[in-house]
């Protein structure tokens, strides 16, 4: 049984009193854990204040990005050992605006799934193709490739214990949302890549988001497939109405 997985993905919108108010804002709301696990994600500069605010509640909190170093000389980075000593949950890594803006590569993304997990953080690893690869009707070579490098050298219990989001990037911020079908076809893939990868119970056992425009109006929808347990959610995670309205989409 895989525990759906609502996380919100703020991006670089919130100052640390708009984080404190947000997280106030959720005390007593927040669900069963045991039904959805409820994650918010945001830059480093709003973790400790999450942290603080999340005490004691049931709330997880994500790093937007982190180096694949521990420590050294790096400026400007984020170390994964710091990030655990904090008490940070998750680390995102690979959205597509850290590998079209950031230059991210596969082979950063490998690197830092490994550091995140070293320091037992867990990741969530996002893939997704652009709107000329599924013109083109190559998503699917695209997103498991995507997949195969990211799990590059990882065992099958780490990659049973992590999280896959799948954001096709004509999906992000545009408003266009993947149809359930669409969103189906590629989580239900990338799940049989990682049992081609590995085996049925590691496959079975990874939770995989979809991202992408995910809002109340179409949660229930996308959370009804058969592959799709979770969401990585931008825009609609930003205000705590309709946060947790998808953090209650099982009513
Ligand atoms: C979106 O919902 O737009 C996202 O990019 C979530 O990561």
């Amino acid at each position: 049984m895989r525990t759906p997985i609502i996380a919100g993905n703020w991006k670089m919108n919130k100052n640390p009193k708009e984080t404190a108010e947000f997280v106030a804002g959720l005390k007593g709301k927040l669900p069963d854990p045991s039904k959805v696990e409820a994650v918010i994600g945001a830059p480093a500069v709003d973790l400790q204040t999450l942290l603080d605010g999340a005490a004691g509640t049931d709330l997880h909190i994500a790093s937007e990005n982190n180096y694949f170093e521990d420590a050294g000389a790096f400026t400007g980075e984020t170390s994964p050992k710091v990030l655990a000593e904090m008490g940070v949950n998750y680390g995102i890594i690979g959205h597509s605006e850290r590998r079209g803006y950031f230059h991210e590569t596969d082979e950063d993304i490998n690197k830092k799934a490994k550091a995140l997990i070293a320091n037992g953080l867990t990741p969530i690893i996002c893939c997704g193709e652009t709107l000329e690869t599924r013109k083109a009707n190559k998503f699917g070579e695209w997103v498991s490739g995507q997949i195969k490098a990211a799990l590059k050298d990882l065992t099958a219990d780490q990659v049973a214990s992590l999280v896959i989001a799948y954001e096709p990037i004509w999906a992000i911020g545009t408003g266009e949302t993947a149809t359930p079908e669409q969103a189906q076809e590629v989580c239900h893939l990338i799940r049989e890549t990682v049992a081609d990868l590995y085996d049925q119970t590691t496959a079975e056992n990874v939770r995989i988001q979809y991202g992408g425009s995910m809002k109340p109006a179409n949660v229930k929808e996308l959370m009804a497939q058969p592959d799709i347990d979770g969401g990585l959610i931008g825009g609609a995670s930003l205000q705590p109405d309709s946060f947790i309205e998808l953090l209650h989409y099982q009513g």
